[in-house]
């Protein structure tokens, strides 16, 4: 960083600030990871520079015989890696991977069912305020009152009513196992196509301690920097048969240039994923889960669901009649980074939410175990039953502090 010291203060200074930040604090944002110096190394490439719009061996520009490899072996590892017939590696983000697979597979104005937003679905599947829900008539299902799970009944009646040409699966915010083979059959049932949005299970499904819907999905898309541990960006994996179709709705007609620093990376991270300590690493994920759901229950919290089966859960804040967004910034102030999130059924509006949620694919690269875990979880409750006062925030500031000097940054201290 010894030249942007000179050539932009401001800039290096925000970076060192966030450093240290970053170094004191233990993130529990469910989306969010650390990658590897490697994966940073080609991130921070100028792979940059290169124009290589189109696909290996076929491009508008000269001299990509170099990007040609780079993006051939990011493909085959991706389909090595996932069981796919063909994957699209330039998504510059989850959002655009999205709105390829739409592009492939479905005519603008036709109707697709997801998951409504607060009950764990995500903005690009339908929300008003995306090109999603203006492009397309989202019908949304949504989880059971009882039993915050996935409600096959109502998904089935509702596939019945509006005859989908589209069923999507896969979420932001829902902490059990999803059944894609239920939702395979479901979408044959009534003709329509199925597609999964893995970005938050990519890594536990690599590393096969989720179920995948590669077999089940015509098109699979994910984020590459959530449990996946690559850089910030999305993929998608297909059927051989909509190789051409996906190829082509990401570019030229959902993105320009694709980004070969970041493809570069992916490839980086998707070798890392098919070592056998990706594995290990997956489970330490899951472990911490499960540690963390234990405590924060013990401590008299309400899960979402009652738990969870993967790398997240949401606290449900609502009989300690604090907001989600209040516990954000109390948790925040106490070096503990997490995002206030909507539960289903939510009375409160999506600005100050009724839930919190948590997740462990971050402390466990760092190297959290299962005992750091149960510690965190007691601060946390801590910091909700005391959100008001400062001497307690400062108290679990300097806790959290001490337990963070212990594990290393990747990408920081490395
Ligand atoms: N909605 C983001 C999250 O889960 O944090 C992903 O786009």
């Amino acid at each position: 960083m010894s030249f942007l010291s000179q050539s932009d203060p401001e800039i290096f200074n925000a970076i060192e600030r966030e450093k240290k930040h970053q170094k004191e604090s233990v993130n529990l944002i469910a989306s969010e990871n650390y990658t590897s110096r490697a994966v940073l190394e080609a991130l921070g490439s100028f792979l940059t520079y290169k124009y290589a719009e189109g696909y290996p061996g076929r491009r508008w520009y000269g001299g990509c015989e170099n990007m040609d490899t780079i993006e051939s072996l990011a493909i085959e590892r991706a389909k090595e890696l996932f069981k796919a017939g063909h994957a699209n590696v330039q998504p510059h983000s989850g959002s655009q991977a999205n709105m390829a697979a739409y592009f492939a597979l479905i005519e603008y104005g036709d109707t697709v069912m997801a998951m409504d937003l607060p009950h764990g679905g995500h903005l690009t599947h339908g929300s008003p305020i995306t090109f999603s829900g203006r492009s397309y008539k989202f019908v949304h299902y949504h989880v059971n009152k009882e039993t915050e799970r996935i409600d096959f009944s109502e998904i089935e009646k509702l596939a019945k009513e509006c005859q989908p040409k589209l069923i999507v699966a896969g979420y932001s915010a829902y902490p059990r196992t999803i059944d894609f083979e239920r939702f395979k059959r479901l979408a044959d049932s009534v003709g329509a196509k199925f597609m999964v949005d893995m970005a938050h299970i990519a890594g536990l499904v690599a590393a096969g301690l989720h179920p995948s819907p590669v077999p089940y999905a015509d098109v699979v898309t994910m984020t590459t920097h959530k449990t996946l541990r690559g850089p910030s960006g999305g993929l998608i994996l297909c059927k051989q048969e909509l190789a051409k179709a996906i190829d082509s709705a990401v570019f030229p007609e959902a993105q320009g240039k694709g980004h070969m620093h970041a493809v570069a990376a992916k490839a980086v991270a998707l070798h890392e994923a098919m070592q056998p300590s990706f594995v290990d690493y997956q489970k330490k994920v899951l472990e911490n889960a499960r540690a963390l759901a234990a405590e924060l229950l013990s401590q008299g919290m309400r899960l979402v669901s009652g738990g969870t089966d993967n790398h997240l859960m949401l606290v449900d804040l609502t009989s300690i009649g604090v907001t989600g967004v209040d516990v954000e910034k109390a948790l925040d102030n106490a070096g503990i980074i997490a995002n206030h999130n909507a539960i289903p059924y939510d009375t409160r509006p999506p600005i100050k939410t009724s839930g919190i949620r948590f997740g462990t694919p971050s402390a466990a690269t760092r190297g959290f175990g299962v005992e750091e875990m149960k510690k965190i979880g007691g601060l946390i409750v801590k910091v909700i039953k005391n959100i008001d006062k400062t001497s307690v925030i400062e108290e679990v500031r300097k806790e959290i502090a001490q337990i963070c000097r212990r594990f290393p940054v990747p990408g920081i201290d490395d």
